[in-house]
């Protein structure tokens, strides 16, 4: 069974272990988000697809649920001494994936085929693919003007209220070779989703109205929206036919029964080996 994954963050990363776990070898495509992606001491970093590959090959620091696991700091520390910017943390394993990956986008590859090529040296089962190779770039609007994504999030610590999101580059971005193979021929990735929208299992990033990760929920009150699982199927009606749950926030299926999309109901923290075969075993089933 082919399976695609759309994907960014920490839980986009689990749940996509809970699938490589749950297919046989080669059944699953990863299409991962590149908004996140951004520039740090002149380096090409895209934190979203490093996540997932490093959690899918078993790299994956398990305390921050980015970054490699033990890495050590002695290129940080050095750089700091030399007056480079420390808000950003850039263990030495992975500063060597971002010299790679630096080099060659300026020397012409595409993202696509540079990821591709380190999930192949480190033996990853899953096809992992950018969204798009074009740049796209987060802008989050802020009282203190507009900031890049990552400095809102790491550098400010997600403190300052959104008062709206802007994907740079989004009109003129065009998927990467595969991604639209990966969900159906279509003249765009939310076009292909909305086409297969009865086969599309969403799978709620917020738990009892809290994220196991992140800025999420207070961006969405921020926003305007229902700070909890539904406001997040609210946004995500259009382009799936089901949403997981976790049983905390059982009390929600009739509000999805109203967006028509049927809820299925499981445990969503994705930590133990157990609880990702159960989400993995109920979306694919
Ligand atoms: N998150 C932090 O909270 N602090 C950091 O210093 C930090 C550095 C970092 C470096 C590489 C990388 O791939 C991810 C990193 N992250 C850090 C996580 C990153 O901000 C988030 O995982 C995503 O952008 C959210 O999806």
């Amino acid at each position: 069974m082919q399976v695609t994954l759309i994907a960014g963050g920490v839980g986009g990363a689990r749940m996509a272990l809970a699938l490589q776990e749950a297919l046989p070898p080669g059944d699953l495509t990863v299409i991962g988000n590149v908004g996140d992606d951004c520039e740090h001491w002149g380096l090409s970093i895209s934190p979203d697809l490093d996540t997932v590959l490093y959690t899918l090959t078993g790299r994956i620091d398990p305390v921050n649920g980015w970054g490699v696991a033990g890495d050590t700091r002695r290129l940080m520390d050095t750089a700091i001494e030399l007056g480079e910017d420390d808000w950003f943390i850039l263990g030495d394993k992975d500063v060597a994936l971002h010299v790679a990956r630096t080099r060659r986008l300026r020397a012409g590859e595409a993202l696509s085929s540079i990821t591709a090529d380190v999930a192949r040296r480190w033996g990853c089962a899953t096809r992992l693919v950018p969204a798009t190779d074009d740049r796209l770039r987060t802008w989050i609007a802020t009282d203190d003007g507009e900031l890049p994504f990552q400095e809102w999030l790491v550098r400010r610590r997600a403190a300052d209220p959104v008062a709206g999101v802007r994907f740079e580059g989004i009109e003129e971005a065009t998927p990467a070779p595969g991604v639209l193979a990966a969900i159906a021929a279509a003249d765009g990735i939310r076009a292909a989703i909305a086409d297969r929208r009865d086969d599309v299992v969403a799978v709620s990033p917020v738990i009892g109205g809290k994220a196991v990760k992140g800025p999420l929920v207070e961006m969405l009150a921020s926003m305007g929206h229902r700070p909890d699982a539904i406001g997040v199927a609210r946004y995500l009606q259009p382009l799936a036919g089901a949403y997981v749950l976790d049983p905390e926030d059982a009390g929600l299926a009739d509000d999805l029964d109203a967006l028509a999309m049927r809820a299925i109901v499981v445990p969503t923290l994705l930590k133990e080996p157990a609880v990702r075969a159960g989400v993995a075993a109920a979306v694919l089933a």
